[in-house]
């Protein structure tokens, strides 16, 4: 007889969350290589699309297929009580999750996706309840927080954590044979419009506030023929937007990018793209960028985090001012539209002082395009993230917590003034 296994998303703890095209893309990478080995049962917290969330107006997808969740406001756990801000639950009521389990047989494993640290109080929940309903399944976590945090997460009361992307012990712990040519188990969703993909691992850079060089190692290009199918898949099922989850998804573009792309506009595929975990400017050649807008990219997110060339030598050279007004160039002159073309600074990060984060901004904002602070989360295990034990104790996961660090680095003042900044700064565009 099959498996018969449970896949979670968890529910988000935290000031603020936005369905910002996320989906728990390394659960169900997981479970499509086991593609008809077990039976799968799908519950995310987090499905907008869920018959509780989709009747809620506040709540529907604007054009690109992100928007709010569902949430309700509760107390501040007491390490972040000084923070100014409500502190809130958000996702399906956890009510729903227990008569889900009171109604299914048992299951003999669950998987539990986890993505941020500081998100760690969802998991925990997740487990109790399955503890409660389903006694004998074995809970089983991967994903960001159990690799990044891996002592605090075996504390939680999971069965088995999978750390990093080695997952042949997890074949093992389930005594199941993998396929890894299957694509991601998109299809557990009832409806679908939002899908993911990732055409590589790891980056080239090795930036001092970022865990992707220790985790991924080497830049390494998934197979083409794999990401295809993965895009059929998804084009099959209905999706509508696609976000890619890459680290460096423009780095050596000749051999994924490019390919991939020009595959899209031969099968004739309409949808659009989106890359919200942000694009090395570095690479936007004039080529690159034809490409990109003609094969259905919408949204252009680019990691810039500040213009100050002191910061941007110490911190890793990713990425240059003068490279980020080119690139910019290219992608206007592609075509792409200057509203939907983002630069990310990061807000609270330990050099402010050398970061001249007003002044970067004013800089963004002289190309035409958006500027968005992406609030720093010290991450364990980072040279920047060590540093800033000086200020929290970054054992404990919920001080990674981007709203909470800019707050006790800056102050509240400081970083609202920055923020209201922000804000009118994209007004005059
Ligand atoms: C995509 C992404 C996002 C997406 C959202 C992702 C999501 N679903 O929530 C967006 C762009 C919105 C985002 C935002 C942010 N992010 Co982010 N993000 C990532 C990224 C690139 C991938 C995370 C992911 O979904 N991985 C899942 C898949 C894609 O990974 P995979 O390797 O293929 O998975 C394999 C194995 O890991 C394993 N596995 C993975 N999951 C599971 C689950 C189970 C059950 C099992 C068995 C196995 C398993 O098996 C998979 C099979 O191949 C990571 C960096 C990275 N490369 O991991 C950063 C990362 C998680 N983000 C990070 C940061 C800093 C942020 C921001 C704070 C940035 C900012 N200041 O705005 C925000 C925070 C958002 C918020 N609301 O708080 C940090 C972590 C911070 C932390 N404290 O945890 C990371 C690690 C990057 C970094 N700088 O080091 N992010
Ligand atoms: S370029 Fe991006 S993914 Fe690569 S190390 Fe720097 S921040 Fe991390």
């Amino acid at each position: 007889m099959k498996p018969r296994i449970l896949l979670v998303n968890p529910p988000i703890y935290d000031f603020a969350a936005y369905d910002f095209w996320l989906k728990p893309y390394g659960m169900l990478s997981v479970a499509g290589y086991l593609r008809e080995k077990a039976d799968f049962v799908l519950f995310d917290y987090l499905d907008r699309l869920d018959p509780f969330m989709a009747g809620q107006e506040q709540l529907k997808s604007d054009l690109c297929g992100r928007g709010r969740f569902y949430f309700e406001k509760i107390t501040s756990p007491e390490c972040l009580k000084n923070i100014p801000r409500h502190f809130r639950r958000f996702g399906l009521p956890r009510s729903l999750f227990g008569d889900f389990l009171k109604n299914e047989k048992p299951f003999d494993f669950v998987l539990v996706q986890t993505t941020m640290t500081y998100w760690y109080p969802g998991v925990r929940e997740v487990i109790e309840d399955i503890r409660k309903f389903h006694p004998n399944a074995k809970i089983i976590l991967g994903g960001n927080y159990v690799t990044l945090c891996s002592t605090h997460a075996g504390n939680l009361g999971a069965d088995f954590l999978v750390q990093g992307t080695n997952l042949e012990p997890l074949w093992k712990y389930l005594d199941i044979i993998p396929d890894l040519n299957q694509p991601a188990l998109w299809e557990i969703y009832k409806e679908l419009k939002v899908g993911i993909l990732k055409l590589a691992d790891g980056c080239p850079f090795s930036c001092t506030y970022c865990s992707v060089p220790k985790v991924y190692g080497k830049f390494k290009p998934r197979s083409l023929k794999h990401s295809l199918n993965e895009l059929e898949l998804l084009y099959r099922l209905g999706v509508e937007n696609v976000a890619f989850y890459d680290d460096a998804l423009l780095f050596e573009a000749e051999t994924v990018l490019i390919p991939f792309l020009e595959k899209i506009i031969k099968n004739k595929i309409k949808i659009n793209f989106h890359s919200p975990n942000a694009l090395n400017a570095r690479f936007v050649t004039s080529e690159l960028a034809k490409l990109m807008v003609s094969s259905g990219f919408k949204t252009f997110y680019l990691g810039f985090e500040s213009a100050s060339s002191q910061w941007q030598k110490q911190t890793g050279s990713k990425v240059f001012s003068d490279e980020l007004a080119q690139a910019v160039e290219k992608l206007l002159a592609a075509g792409a539209d200057a509203t939907n073309i983002t630069a990310y600074q990061i807000l609270g990060h330990p050099f402010i002082d050398i970061q001249e984060l007003e002044e970067s901004m004013r800089f963004v904002h002289s190309l035409g395009i958006h500027g968005m602070l992406a609030d720093f989360s010290p991450i364990p295990g980072t040279p920047d993230g060590e540093y800033c034990r000086k200020w929290i104790n970054i054992d404990e996961p919920l001080m990674h917590n981007k709203t909470a660090f800019p707050v006790i680095m800056m102050g509240f003042d400081e970083s609202n003034r920055l923020k209201d900044l922000q804000r009118q700064l994209n007004r005059t565009l």
